[in-house]
């Protein structure tokens, strides 16, 4: 897909770890714009309303972002393209390739407890996050753990890994999530 043009093996063409344009994917990997829509939301994408995206390509003005709310336009997931904070000064960081989702060491320090005896094993591409259900703490909730106003409650969310496969990750307990998450990205939620 995408890493085959990209001349550095990138995974993604976002530019930092908040970065959830999924603009580059439009038209020419994914040609069907509900793909970006996840069935049990109302989110939709307007294929009227195209831009040129930061590669210069035309896509569409909803997939530059992940819908606010489940009701509102935009791409019902988000991207988590990068390994680590993309701002520095926690850990490494660097965004996810072809290469590097094999070779990566954690190295950040979890908040949660669980997660840090994961510190300085390799993580592996089947771990790797790329695509999740979009989750930015609407209304308060906590943003990048599964909460009941959630695209699937409380119960968890589906992950797309950089191995290829697509996983429905379990909220319930939460530690079950946030460690996943660790894993995927060397980081908190
Ligand atoms: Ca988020
Ligand atoms: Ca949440």
């Amino acid at each position: 897909m995408y890493s085959d043009d990209d001349i550095k093996g990138n995974l993604s063409a976002v530019v930092s770890d908040g970065d959830d344009d999924q603009s580059w994917l439009y038209p020419k990997h994914i040609s069907n714009p509900n793909v970006f829509v996840c069935p049990s939301t109302q989110n939709f994408i307007r294929i009227t309303n195209q831009i040129r995206n930061s590669l210069g390509e035309l896509s569409l003005y909803d997939l530059q972002s992940f819908a606010l709310s489940k009701k509102s336009p935009g791409s019902s997931y988000e991207v988590f393209g990068w390994w680590g904070y993309s701002s520095g000064g926690y850990g490494p960081n660097a965004r996810k390739t072809r290469s590097n989702v094999t070779t990566w060491v954690y190295g950040y320090t979890p908040y949660y407890p669980y997660g840090r005896s994961y510190k300085g094993l390799s993580a592996g591409a089947s771990r790797a996050w790329m695509f999740l259900d979009g989750d930015g703490g609407y209304q308060g909730t906590r943003n990048n753990i599964p909460d009941p106003i959630d695209n699937h409650g409380a119960d968890g969310g589906n992950i797309s890994f950089c191995y290829g496969h697509v996983e429905f990750v379990s909220g319930r307990p939460d530690w079950k999530y946030i460690l996943s998450l660790y894993l995927g990205c060397d980081t908190d939620p």
